[in-house]
């Protein structure tokens, strides 16, 4: 059983504040970040009981709150193989962090160790990281209180990109197997993913310089270091927005989320024709690309844009090598543009189902598929390879070069891609591979369909709880009567498609409408919005 003393007595140290509620939600728990170093704390422990849970793997926790402002911070478990944590515990994570008092915690630990049948003489082991906010060291300083309580055996990643600790996470428990996912430190993680890429695009036509705007986040430092393994002209990088030091600039003004919602480039980065470039957010696990156009114009290459991308370049690849009954499949969510969707349909003949918001549901239905390309909108996706596919691509004999090159290339496709998570570093070395190997500008790629015209709104509203949806959340059941008022207005707009649903990450509900024109669009999500209010 629990030593009841010592977590009493630390927790004593990480005291909860006592009017506010916690709950872990589609990116774990995630709020101003000076209220949460009692979540945090707490979260240590759980992770403990978590790793005891599976019989002594290593969980990761990862302090940080991606895109959003500097001033809030977050905390997520990762499960043994880097995927996020098993939904039936998020619950627990929301019980932890709610436990009024140190015996009240003490007493919710107990019954999830009851409830789980968890063995609590197995040692505990535990990974952490977190980003370059300024809450980090006091969140992490909390993270270490939880993990001492219950003696775990734990290893600091300093500051680092989320898919990174993802990635350590998955290497430390699959270390000399045969599932090996590569060596669990920096050095391990850039030449991975660095050698892959160099295998995949030698020969061919070097690129022009790709700038990339860091949302002077953690994937400034980082992107720089994995330039530096590779190391070659292939890969030739200007980084951006990449000032870790001063307070009050991440995020702002830049980043993907920055980029993809406003629909401009982001600042410190004026657009010149010809020329390429793409933005990380705060913890690069999402990635977007731009340009823009002799006449001033700005293009964006979202999520859509690269799973679409990613998804016809697979397609190839398994028919070239001949592998029959390879299916490579596309989730996305009902965020996806319209054109995006129809495109994969009737263009691409490829299937393709929606999952509700967090990749976490995204993931869950590209594991249903052979080769799953899974991505939000937003730009943060992977490609996920089932055993069937490994096991059909372990026994295709070629018969021509051809048929062999295409399989090479998915072997080293397969390691190019971080399958734990979307990786704003592998994705980007995903697509420049793409792009480089067909020869494509950012023009080209972006030939392969128009977006229909998009508009995202956050509607604050009293309770959002008593939004309701069903559907992959593209028709609400609750309030009554209010999906009948947003069919009734869709049906007005040509090409017309609008949803509601309520945020899982902040107070407020949001309004997705699109149309087949921009006068269109705008009227029916403020009209929807007007519904909501
Ligand atoms: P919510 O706040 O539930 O809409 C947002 C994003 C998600 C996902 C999560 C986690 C949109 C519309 N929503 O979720 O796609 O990325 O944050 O970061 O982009
Ligand atoms: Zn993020």
């Amino acid at each position: 059983s629990f030593d009841a003393e010592k977590i009493i007595e630390y927790s004593n140290k990480n005291p909860k504040p006592a009017s506010t509620t916690f709950a872990y939600g589609t990116a774990g728990f995630r709020t101003v970040g000076d209220t949460l170093g009692s979540t945090v704390f707490r979260c240590g422990l759980l992770a403990a009981l978590r790793s005891q849970s599976k019989n002594g793997q290593v969980i990761g926790v990862m302090i940080t709150a991606s895109h959003n402002h500097e001033r809030d911070n977050g905390v997520k478990l990762v499960d043994p193989m880097g995927e996020m944590l098993q939904q039936s515990w998020e619950a627990y994570c929301t019980d932890v962090a709610n436990a009024q008092t140190s015996e009240e915690l003490v007493e919710t630990l107990s019954h999830i160790a009851q409830e789980e049948r968890i063995d609590l003489t197995i040692k505990p082991r535990v990974a952490y990281a977190r980003d370059t906010r300024p809450s980090g060291p006091m969140l992490q300083a909390a993270l270490e209180d939880g993990l001492a309580a219950l003696d775990v055996e734990a290893s600091n990643f300093g500051i680092v990109t989320t898919p990174q600790l993802h990635y350590f996470v998955r290497c430390l428990n699959t270390q000399g197997t045969a599932a090996s996912y590569g060596e669990p430190t920096e050095a391990g993680y850039n030449a991975k993913y660095g050698q892959a890429f160099l295998r995949l695009v030698s020969g061919r036509e070097t690129p022009s310089k790709l700038f990339i705007d860091a949302a002077n986040g953690v994937g400034a430092p980082q992107v720089l270091k994995l330039a530096q393994a590779i190391n070659s002209p292939y890969f030739d990088i200007e980084v951006r927005n990449s000032d870790t030091q001063t307070l009050g600039k991440l995020n702002i003004g830049c980043g993907a989320d920055h980029v993809k919602s406003n629909q401009r480039p982001p600042a410190g980065v004026s657009l010149v024709p010809g020329s390429r470039y793409c933005s990380f957010d705060g913890d690069a696990d999402r990635l977007v690309y731009y340009y823009g156009d002799e006449h001033g114009a700005f293009h964006l290459l979202d999520g859509d844009k690269i799973s679409t991308l990613v998804a016809t370049y697979l397609r190839d690849l398994v028919a070239t090598a001949g592998i029959e009954d390879l299916q490579v499949g596309v989730v996305q969510t009902a965020y996806a543009n319209g054109n995006s969707t129809s495109y994969i349909k009737d263009t691409l003949k490829l299937p393709t189902v929606f999952a509700k918001t967090g990749v976490k549901h995204l993931h869950h239905e590209a594991e249903k598929m052979n080769i799953g390309v899974y991505f939000e909108a937003n730009g943060h996706g992977t490609v996920l390879f089932n055993p069937s596919a490994v096991a059909k691509l372990r026994a295709v004999v070629p018969e021509t070069p051809a048929q062999a090159d295409a399989v090479e290339r998915l072997w080293a496709l397969r390691d190019l891609i971080n399958e734990s998570v979307g990786d704003a570093m592998s994705d980007m070395l995903l697509v420049e591979t793409i792009l480089i190997c067909k020869g494509w500008t950012l023009a080209q790629w972006n030939e392969a369909y128009t977006d229909l015209p998009s508009r995202l709104l956050k509607v604050v509203v009293n309770d959002r709880t008593i939004f309701k949806t069903t559907n992959a959340e593209q028709t609400l059941t609750a309030p009554h009567g209010l999906q009948d008022i947003v069919d009734s207005l869709v049906a007005k707009f040509p090409r017309g498609r609008s949803f509601v649903r309520p945020s899982g990450t902040e107070d407020a509900v949001r309004v997705y409408a699109e149309a087949a024109t921009r006068r269109d669009c705008d009227q029916l999500a403020y009209a929807v919005a007007g519904a909501v209010f």
